[in-house]
């Protein structure tokens, strides 16, 4: 149960999860978009390439029967031209919510504090890339372009060029590639940049984390560069900055959409004379949140004449359930927004109105068509799609953008803010 394989030249793109996500309640398989900067930016792809995408469903093996296995497989294989990779429990715990989301998430986003350092959710990661490779190594084809994705498999690059000396690799980092007075904190900052020195190309969002990368190269493995070009065993490596982009003609023309429109309205007619901010994230500390609200506390005291004229919108998709950090800024964020609503809210005015879900595209399309301002505080952001997908979306509109997310390198127009900077943001 393999998928399909009849053209010569391929893209073969490897990131932990899929395009797609696999759910299963009572015993019943579900296939959804995922959510996330990687999947919906890369998703496109699928339209104008022959491609393999080779990664994980996301749940882990034990909690499907065999035969629910096979059949994932399949069906991945035949609609999504994806190969499985299955994680047990166990990696799951060790390698995605240890060493990649409790290890190089935080320290990466420059959050120290959170970081975590274990050998045994390392020796997981080592295990999972090798896991990975051992999954694409039989379906490799001389001309391959083989597209490493993201910081959960910066081993792989090096573990394919030691098999197949002559492929051609990518490596894209989604996330901010730190400084190297922060990336140097990791004990295992030599093999992470090995591995990912198995490339041949290597990409970042922007020129900071592409020079933050090259200065840890020099610093820990000992290799110059020159203008981004590194010599390594008889190869080029070239480094360099391919910041990411969205399908545009997806949000620019979605508001002509039937399923869209119908969203429309009646967010029109419930906003009514009001002022709609909006804000579209993951749950995630590196994302701003709590500043976001503070923020908008500080606009609420600051100006009452805007009391009962504006409404802060804010979508949160539940994400890494299982890490602590998260539960606690859950409800710190639960906290924050009760607080606010309590302080200041009317019978006829809810100053935040929260949902904490993900939303289909239709009316996630449909929200960013009625939105007065875009808010995207993040404290770190490799890049930030939501800001360029509103950009899209809309002729008019604001977008008011942190200062450390990558997008604020590229947008022209928004109103950039430092993300700490409470009256700055009001
Ligand atoms: C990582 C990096 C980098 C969100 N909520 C819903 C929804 N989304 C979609 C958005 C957007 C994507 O998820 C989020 O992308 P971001 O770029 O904002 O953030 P991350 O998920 O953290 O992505 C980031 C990105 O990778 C790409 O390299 O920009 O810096 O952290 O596309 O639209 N989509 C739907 N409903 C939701 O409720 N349908």
């Amino acid at each position: 149960m393999e998928a399909p394989e009849e053209q010569n030249e391929r893209i073969i793109i490897v990131s932990n999860r899929l395009s797609v996500s696999v759910g299963l309640d009572e015993g019943n398989l579900s296939f959804s978009q995922s959510m996330g900067g990687l999947a919906t930016g890369l998703s496109s792809l699928h339209e104008s390439y022959d491609m393999l995408w080779v990664g994980w469903p996301g749940i882990p093996s034990e909690e499907m029967t065999l035969e629910q296995q096979r059949l994932v497989e399949q069906r991945l294989a035949d609609e999504y031209s994806s190969l499985t990779v299955h994680l047990s429990r166990e990696e799951v715990q060790q390698f995605y919510l240890g060493f990649c989301n409790n290890t190089i998430w935080p320290l990466f986003h420059y959050f120290p504090s959170y970081v975590e350092f274990d050998h045994l959710n390392y020796a997981s990661y080592e295990r999972v890339n090798q896991l990975f490779f051992d999954r694409l190594k039989p379906h490799i084809r001389p001309g391959d372009s083989i597209w490493v994705h993201d910081y959960q498999l910066m081993l792989l690059p090096q573990l394919i060029r030691d098999e197949f000396p002559e492929s051609q690799v990518g490596f894209f980092l989604h996330i901010p590639f730190p400084s190297y007075e922060m990336f140097r904190l990791l004990p295992w900052r030599r093999e992470l940049l090995e591995g990912l020195l198995g490339a041949d190309l290597i990409g970042f969002h922007t020129y900071d984390y592409a020079r933050h990368f090259l200065s840890s190269v020099r610093r820990i493995v000992g290799l110059d560069n020159h203008l981004g070009s590194i010599a390594f065993e008889g190869r080029s490596i070239g480094v360099d900055v391919f910041p990411m982009g969205i399908d545009y003609a997806k949000y620019s023309r979605a508001s002509q959409l039937e399923e869209v429109v119908k969203h429309i309205e009646p967010i029109q007619q419930t906003m009514g004379e009001r002022k709609m901010i909006l804000s579209v994230d993951r749950l995630d500390y590196s994302k701003g949140i709590p500043n976001r609200l503070w923020g908008y506390r500080y606009f609420l005291d600051d100006h009452p004449e805007w009391h009962g004229r504006v409404v802060l919108a804010m979508i949160v998709a539940p994400s890494r359930e299982g890490v602590p950090q998260y539960k606690e800024l859950k409800r710190e964020v639960d906290e924050l927004i009760s607080d606010i609503n309590g302080n200041f809210g009317t019978i006829d005015w809810v100053p935040v109105q929260y949902f904490y879900r993900g939303f289909p595209f239709e009316e996630l399309a449909a929200m960013y068509e009625c939105a007065d301002v875009l808010l995207v505080t993040p404290i770190r952001d490799g890049m930030n799609l939501v800001a360029k997908e509103y950009a899209a979306a809309r002729d008019d509109g604001v977008v008011i953008l942190s200062e450390t997310a990558g997008a604020a390198r590229e947008l022209g127009e928004p109103l950039v803010i430092n993300p700490a900077n409470l009256p700055e943001i009001a």
